[in-house]
């Protein structure tokens, strides 16, 4: 049973698919909304975070680094960097208030963080200003003392007073209920580090030699990719939304979105080197003719904390958004076109990601990602990630049924 969940605006276990999508409670005015915080414990107070505050910044980032989300067998967790959190929590748009924060009064330490961001969302037909929830973490001490539904109350409480009754959040846990579950899929790009390190191990009928030999890469990409510049945000707007009409459930983004999201702190023009601010990666390809945009690939560096040996890393690419044109020509799903554009395309982030120093790239059974993870040789892990809308009824994602399988 689910004593909080159970009491929550979404659909409960055994619900029937709905006919119609749609909220699960009307939205409020204002006034209506709750105006007090929630009560907490005696020896905590509310804060709210500045995530611009290089100080705040930091004990958020602290506060994740040490209690934030583990793998099933406890031996890596997420370390993200100050730079990532703020540039995940500072979205065009973004309310200072929804970066909700737990102190102990007697020494103002953070304890707890839950975090919402704007965002539009497009779930089937429908348009929805929503939320993104995400980041609640609880200090290993607090935990199973039912703080989590007090901390994912008040972020609903702040989000509510902003105007906004949705929400899209992701997580590991299983709780009422996904609307889609992904799994985890890892290429390795530095096969004798991630064996040193214990993330992966030699087959029986392997050898580290025929490993590394096996996932070796180029040091050069197919495609003449170069890394987005602030003169293409129009051109990857255009072919973002575009392409994102393939699927069922995609976020809709603004210009401002678009550059926030794919251009944060990639100088125009860097090289394949790592900025110190660099979170996302992206690249485009550019038609010489038209100089209209392609192609384009992203994604995020990630390291994760190794816990056995807790100074080393292993650093991690996430493949992100990405898009090609060529899904827009006549029958190229149906040849294999669209498939083997994709592979080279992302084949060539395989390629800038070990160019770049990663160990491993990371990648989830979502958008057109499952036909081509098993010839660019990435391996399913043992995660998976479930999705979950708030106050929104609709029928489960397509692939819900038959996740992991090669379409
Ligand atoms: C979770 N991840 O089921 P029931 S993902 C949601 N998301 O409630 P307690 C969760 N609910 O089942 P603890 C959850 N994990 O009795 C647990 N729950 O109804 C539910 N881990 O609370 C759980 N970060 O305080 C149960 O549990 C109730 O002390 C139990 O705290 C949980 O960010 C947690 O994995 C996860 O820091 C904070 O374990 C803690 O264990 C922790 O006794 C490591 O809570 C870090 C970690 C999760 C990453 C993520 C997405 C969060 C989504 C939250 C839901 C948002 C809803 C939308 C709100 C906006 C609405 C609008 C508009
Ligand atoms: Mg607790």
């Amino acid at each position: 049973t689910h004593k909080f969940w159970e009491t929550q605006p979404v659909p409960q276990i055994g619900d029937e698919p709905p006919l119609e999508d749609g909220w699960i409670e009307p939205s409020k005015p204002r006034e209506e909304v709750r105006q007090e915080p929630y009560p907490l414990p005696n020896e905590f107070e509310w804060t709210t975070v500045d995530i611009t505050d290089p100080v705040q910044n930091k004990e958020v980032h602290d506060l994740l680094s040490l209690h934030y989300v583990e793998d099933i067998n406890a031996s890596i967790r997420f370390k993200y960097s100050a730079e990532f959190i703020r540039w995940a929590l500072t979205p065009p748009g973004f309310f200072p208030q929804w970066h909700v924060g737990v102190r102990v009064s007697a020494n103002k330490k953070l304890v707890a963080f839950i975090s919402g961001v704007p965002m539009s969302l497009r779930v089937r037909g429908k348009e929805i200003a929503a939320s993104e929830v995400n980041y609640i973490c609880i200090h290993k001490k607090l935990r199973s003392k039912r703080l989590a539904p007090v901390l994912i109350k008040e972020v609903t409480r702040q989000i509510n007073l902003q105007g906004i009754f949705q929400a899209i959040y992701t997580a590991g846990a299983v709780i009422p209920t996904p609307i889609s579950v992904c799994q985890y899929y890892h290429r390795p790009l530095n096969v004798p580090k991630l064996l040193a390190v214990g993330f992966t191990s030699v087959p029986r009928n392997s050898t580290v030699a025929r490993m590394t030999r096996i996932h070796k890469l180029p040091d050069a990409t197919t495609l003449k990719v170069r890394p987005m510049e602030e003169k293409d945000v129009d051109s990857v707007a255009e072919l973002f939304a575009r392409y994102m009409e393939r699927f069922d459930m995609a976020p809709l983004m603004t210009l401002a979105e678009i550059r926030h999201n794919f251009l944060s702190g990639q100088g125009s023009g860097s090289g394949p080197g790592r900025q110190p601010d660099q979170v996302t990666w992206t690249y485009v390809v550019e038609n010489p003719k038209t100089h209209k945009i392609s192609d384009f690939f992203s994604f995020y560096y990630l390291p994760s904390t190794v816990l056995r040996s807790a100074h080393d890393l292993i650093e991690a690419g996430y493949l992100y958004y990405y898009a090609t044109d060529v899904a827009f020509q006549d029958g190229a799903e149906a040849d294999g076109r669209l498939k083997s554009r994709l592979q080279t395309l992302i084949g060539d982030a395989l390629i800038i990601a070990h160019r770049a120093k990663m160990d491993v790239f990371n990648a989830i059974t979502l958008m057109d990602n499952v036909p081509i993870l098993n010839d660019l040789k990435f391996g399913a892990g043992d995660g998976y990630l479930n999705f979950y809308l708030y106050n929104w009824r609709t029928a489960k994602l397509a692939g819900m049924e038959d996740e992991g399988e090669v379409k």
